[in-house]
């Protein structure tokens, strides 16, 4: 072991163990309580050690395994057909990283999933189809391939599909585990099942997503964006043009922040997204951060190295990078760009003052691959 982290120093628990101490251990048992130094150094290790480990699933497979879902389960069943990601190091908490959770979820033309709210705040991103809409808030917000959009926290959301569409798959994104942890999950079915429309259809994207422009006299006082969808068209065409201008950042690219047009601050108040764009052949530096994250591949192909491990990724796959763990991407497409959405706890994680980050400064920046 490194030297740095070895426990065998003053402040840190190295009590060796002997009859009389594992008599008294008993003891505390037997009174719910434990001796802190049989697990301090565990409790409090010297770095963050995430039980989630870097894992990639291929969306040709999880496809398939979706389209399979939407015929052996109807929506009245199961409330939703979603096929989610169990990371091999945090299965018992239905996580895809850390205290995240993400499923691809599918819909069949004509199919309607009844109206809910919960806790924790969800967020989709639209891979295929024809003919889908989310309803947020009695707000119909149609959806499109590679839309991002939030449901935040206690909103109503219902999703459907219109009769003369096609089956529509999305991702969804949810801190469940999160709320979970922390004891503060409710769940409630609407009470007319589906949501009523209230509003002009697509009206906040309107209202709030001009450039740089906010209505006078607006009224928005919640605690997450009025942009319900963040249309990919835009956001796109966003990262092309700060492409002409900037050289980017040295470990992600082209990266644009998914903000909250009121006050730029994060889209909802526990995850918070980006699309970032690696130009043709770009090989970006490795570095690690808290928080976790998970990225979908919306355009192109390429591989990203995480923890010294290399996984190569293609259109609409999806990979994850644990807290603290180091990760850097390749685009190995030298004649076009590839787009990464990713979605991570960051808003939680600065709130608590967790937040830290550290380059990977060893060989010209990028990790040896050991796997
Ligand atoms: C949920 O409400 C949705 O609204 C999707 O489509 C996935 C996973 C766990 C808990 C709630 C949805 C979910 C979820």
């Amino acid at each position: 072991m490194d030297d740095k982290f070895s426990d065998e120093v003053l402040g840190r628990a190295r009590v060796k163990n002997n009859e009389k101490l594992a008599s008294f251990y008993d003891d505390l048992k037997n009174y719910s309580t434990g001796a802190l130094w049989e697990v301090a150094n565990d409790i409090e290790p010297w770095e963050p050690a995430a039980p989630s480990v870097p894992y990639h699933w291929s969306y040709e497979v999880t496809r398939k395994h979706v389209v399979q879902s939407i015929d052996l389960v109807t929506p009245e069943e199961a409330a939703r057909r979603v096929v989610y990601f169990s990371n091999p190091g945090a299965l018992d908490k239905s996580a895809c990283v850390g205290w995240l959770y993400s499923g691809i979820q599918g819909m069949k033309p004509g199919e309607r999933a009844p109206a809910h709210a919960h806790s924790s705040s969800a967020l989709r991103f639209i891979i295929e189809g024809k003919g889908a809409y989310t309803v947020v808030d009695h707000h119909k917000v149609p959806l499109g391939g590679n839309d991002f959009v939030i449901t935040p926290n206690g909103v109503w959301h219902d999703h459907g599909i219109a009769e003369d569409g096609e089956i529509s798959i999305w991702q969804d994104g949810l801190d469940i585990p999160l709320a979970k942890a922390m004891d503060a999950s409710f769940y409630s079915l609407h009470p007319e099942g589906y949501q009523p429309i209230d509003f002009p259809i697509g009206d906040l994207p309107t209202i709030y997503g001009a450039p740089g422009l906010l209505p006078v006299n607006h009224n928005w006082d919640k605690p997450y964006s009025p942009m319900f969808k963040y249309p990919w068209d835009k956001t796109y065409e966003a990262l092309k043009g700060l492409e002409q201008m900037t050289d980017g950042c040295e470990f992600d690219g082209i990266i644009m922040r998914y903000t909250n047009p009121i006050n730029g601050g994060h889209v909802m108040s526990t995850m918070g997204a980006h699309m970032q764009l690696l130009r043709g052949g770009e090989h970006t530096k490795a570095h690690r951060h808290t928080g976790s994250i998970v990225y979908h591949v919306a355009k192109g192909q390429g591989y990203s190295v995480i923890g010294g491990k290399k996984f190569e990724w293609k259109e609409h796959d999806v990979f994850v990078v644990p807290s603290w763990v180091w990760h850097e991407h390749c685009n190995t497409n030298s004649k076009d760009d590839a787009c990464l959405f990713s979605f991570n706890d960051l808003p939680t994680i600065e709130k608590m003052n967790f937040y830290r980050e550290e380059a990977y400064t060893e060989n010209g920046g990028h990790q040896e691959i050991v796997a």
